[in-house]
């Protein structure tokens, strides 16, 4: 049996929680790089392959899976040595779930809301309404973690990597305030201690702060 192909980018916070995934796992895959800049996601073939053109994008023994929540969950349920980083148990995986949810609905929205105009479309569109509708996020996520080291409780799980994946790569142009969100950074510093994490999801969530900002500079140069 061959390995699980990922269509990835380093640069893609949801890519990233799904190589955070495989890591703790001890899974490996076969790893293919798409370009979004150069548009390798809008090819005929990978369309057909996944038609919301996303990555990432999995393919297993033929099976072809994508968004980086449901690939996540697969992989630990199909690879898993236990269910620990996604849980079996009813009410468990549902709390999960609606963190995955979470991640999903609020914050790589509002990531995707603010870095898509300017990374795509030429937009200088950096008002503090985009970047306080982000921090509104962290909030949540610090009552979250008031009582809990984890965002599930005390036990990590895919929710966390996939929420993880998405703050650390918006962090800088929507900062964590060190008085407000006491939690939420310490949350951060303790997912910053796992195995490689600088390398699968650091890097590359600083790579894509950089290119952001490197963009949205040249595009108000360009409308002046
Ligand atoms: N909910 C999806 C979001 C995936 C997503 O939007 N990925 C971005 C890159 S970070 C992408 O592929 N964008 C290209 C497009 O939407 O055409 C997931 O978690 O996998």
């Amino acid at each position: 049996m061959g390995k699980p192909v990922l269509f990835y980018a380093t640069l893609s916070p949801p890519s990233r929680a799904v190589l955070l995934t495989a890591n703790a796992l001890g899974v490996e895959l076969e790893l293919r790089s798409i370009n979004l800049l150069k548009g390798e996601h809008l090819t005929e073939d990978f369309v057909k392959m996944n038609p919301q053109h996303t990555i990432p994008t999995l393919i297993d023994e033929e099976n072809i899976i994508y968004d980086s929540h449901a690939i996540c969950g697969y992989l630990v349920d199909k690879y898993g040595k236990d269910d620990k980083l996604y849980p079996k148990d009813l009410v468990k995986r549902a709390q999960v779930n609606a963190r995955l949810h979470f991640d999903s609905g609020h914050l790589f929205a509002r990531l995707r809301f603010l870095y898509e105009p300017i990374l795509y479309n030429g937009s200088t569109d950096c008002s503090m309404d985009k970047i306080a509708y982000i921090q509104k996020t962290y909030e949540i996520m610090e009552e979250m973690l008031k009582e809990h080291p984890y965002v599930c409780g005390d036990d990590l799980t895919i929710a966390d990597f996939c929420c993880a994946a998405t703050i650390t790569s918006v962090d800088e142009v929507a900062p964590v305030d060190e008085f407000k969100f006491p939690k939420l950074l310490a949350w951060l510093k303790r997912l910053s201690e796992l195995p490689n994490y600088q390398k699968i999801n650091q890097d590359g969530a600083d790579e894509l702060k950089r290119i952001f900002k490197e963009i949205l500079a040249n595009n108000r140069t360009k409308q002046k």
